[in-house]
C-alpha cells in the first residue's frame, strides 16, 4: 500500500515535427493511435492504473484537440477532489511567457506543488506507447533513498542520439547522464545497445523545487539538458530499468516489455503493426491494466459483407460488400464502400473510402473522402505530388475538411 503523496505533471506540449502532417493541427500527444485511442491516453492510463490520480497536463502547441479530448475522456471522479486530470496551458499561473522548455513548464506551475505539498512529484512524457506500473518505480525510488529516479531501458546504439543516455552502476546509481549525445556510450557488455532515458522521472518534491529555482536563476529550462546534469553532482540519481525491473505476474505485462517512441511517421506506422494479430506485441485488451479513452457512445461496427483479415474496426464504422481489408485499422464513423481494397492501412475517424479505391501502406487522417477508383500507395512519386510520403514509404493523406457522418 502506497502512503506517499504523489502528484504528476504530464508533459504534453511537444510539437511532434517529425510526425507531420499528423501534427499540423494538433499536438503529438493528441494524435490518434489504434482503433480508438490518442497517444496521451497511454501515460494517463498508466498513472491512473497506478493510483496516481492528481494529474496536471501541461500543454502548449496546438492544444485545442487535446483539451477537447481530455474534457470528454478524462473526468476521473466528480466526487473526490484529489482525483483529476487538469489541463494547464502556459501563463496560467505565475508565468509571463510561453513554456521555454520542460523544466520551465513545471517551474511556471511550482505553486501547484506548494499547494499540494506532495512527497514525490512524477514528471512524465506524453509521447509513448507502453504499459507501466509506476508504483514499481516508486518502490524502487524509495528502496534506494533516491532523490531522482529516471525510468530507462536499453535501445539500439544507432538510435541513442535521440535520447538521454545514462551510465549507472549495478544498483542503478547514475554516474553519467548526457542529453542526446552525438557519440553515445554503449552499455557495458553490449556494444550494440545504450541505456536510454524514457523521459519519465520521479522527484523528491523538495529536491525538484530547489533545482527548478536554481535553474530559473541560471536561465535554464530543460530537464534533460539542465536539471538532471545539475543534480547529478550533488544528489542521488538512480535509473529504474524498465526492461528488467518489471515484476512479472503482478500485472500481465508484455514479454518482452513494450515501449515505443512514436515520434516519426514510420515509427508510428510500425507501432500499429504491434497491436494487430492473434498475439500482438502490444495487446490492447488487458482487463487488469486497461487503456482508457473517449467514452464515445456510438453503435458498434456494421459489416455488410466483404473480406476482413487481421483488421480492427472502430465504433460506428460500416464495411460494404466486396470490400477487402488486410492488416488495417479503421477508426470510428468511417465508411468503406463496395470493392475497396485496403492493405496495411490506418484509416482515421470520419472518412469515406469510395467504391473500388485501392490503398496500400497509407494513413488517412480524419475528415476525408477518397474518391472512387483512386489508387494511393503504389507510386511514391505521384503520391508525393498530392500527399506526404515518409522516408520509409508510407503515404499520409493529411486531415481533410469533410464533415462526414456514417449515416447518409
Ligand atoms: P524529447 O522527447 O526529445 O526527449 P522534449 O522534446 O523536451 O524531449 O519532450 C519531452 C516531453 O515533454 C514530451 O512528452 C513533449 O510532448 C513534452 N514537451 C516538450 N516541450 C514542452 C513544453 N514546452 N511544455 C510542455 N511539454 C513539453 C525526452 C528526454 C530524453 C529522453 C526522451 C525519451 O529529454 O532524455 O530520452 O524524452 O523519449
Amino acid at each position: 500500500m502506497q502512503t506517499d503523496r504523489i502528484i504528476a505533471f504530464v508533459m504534453a506540449g511537444g510539437q511532434g515535427s517529425r510526425l507531420q502532417p499528423l501534427t499540423t493541427a494538433r499536438s503529438k500527444p493528441s494524435v490518434p493511435f489504434g482503433a480508438r485511442y490518442r497517444i496521451v491516453d497511454f501515460v494517463l492510463s498508466n498513472l491512473v492504473n497506478s493510483q496516481i490520480q492528481t494529474i496536471y497536463l501541461l500543454v502548449q502547441y496546438k492544444s485545442q484537440s487535446l483539451i477537447e479530448h481530455v474534457r470528454k475522456a478524462w473526468t476521473i471522479s466528480p466526487l473526490l477532489q484529489s482525483q483529476f486530470v487538469t489541463v494547464v496551458p502556459p501563463q496560467m499561473m505565475s508565468g509571463t511567457h510561453w513554456f521555454q522548455g520542460t523544466a520551465d513548464a513545471v517551474n511556471q506551475n511550482i505553486a501547484l506543488i506548494e499547494e499540494h505539498r506532495p512527497d514525490l512529484v512524477a514528471v512524465f512524457g506524453a509521447d509513448h506507447i507502453y504499459r507501466m506500473d509506476i508504483r514499481q518505480m516508486v518502490d524502487f525510488h524509495k528502496a534506494r533513498n533516491s532523490d531522482v529516479t529516471i525510468a530507462a531501458l536499453p535501445v539500439p546504439l544507432a538510435e541513442a542520439s535521440s535520447f538521454g543516455v545514462i551510465a549507472a552502476d549495478e544498483e542503478g546509481r547514475i554516474n553519467a547522464f548526457e542529453e542526446k549525445p552525438a557519440n553515445p556510450s554503449p552499455l557495458p557488455g553490449d556494444p550494440t545497445m545504450a541505456f536510454a532515458s524514457m523521459g519519465n522521472y520521479i522527484f523528491d518534491a523538495k529536491v525538484l523545487m530547489q533545482a527548478l529555482r536554481e535553474c530559473e536563476a541560471a536561465g535554464e529550462s530543460d530537464f534533460g539538458q539542465h536539471v538532471l546534469p545539475r543534480l547529478l553532482n550533488t544528489h542521488r540519481l538512480f535509473a529504474y530499468d524498465f526492461a528488467t525491473n518489471v515484476i512479472p505476474g503482478v500485472h500481465p505485462y508484455e514479454t518482452p516489455v513494450y515501449w515505443r517512441d512514436v515520434g516519426s511517421i514510420d515509427a508510428y506506422f510500425d507501432a500499429h503493426k504491434d497491436v494487430l494479430g492473434a498475439e500482438p506485441a502490444f495487446d490492447m485488451f488487458n482487463p487488469e491494466w486497461p487503456v482508457f479513452s473517449s467514452g464515445y457512445q456510438g453503435p458498434v461496427a456494421r459489416v455488410l459483407g466483404g473480406e476482413l483479415r487481421n483488421t480492427l474496426l472502430g465504433a460506428a464504422t460500416m464495411i460494404h460488400d466486396g470490400a477487402r481489408l488486410t492488416n488495417s485499422i479503421i477508426r470510428r464513423e468511417t465508411v468503406i464502400e463496395e470493392d475497396v481494397v485496403l492493405e496495411d492501412c490506418i484509416i482515421m475517424d470520419y472518412v469515406r473510402i469510395c467504391r473500388g479505391a485501392r490503398l496500400r501502406n497509407v494513413i488517412v487522417d480524419r475528415h476525408n473522402v477518397i474518391e472512387a477508383g483512386d489508387r494511393i500507395g503504389f507510386d511514391p512519386v505521384k503520391d508525393q505530388q498530392r500527399f506526404h510520403v515518409s522516408a520509409g514509404g508510407v503515404t499520409v493523406v493529411p486531415m481533410g475538411r469533410v464533415s462526414y457522418f456514417a449515416r447518409d
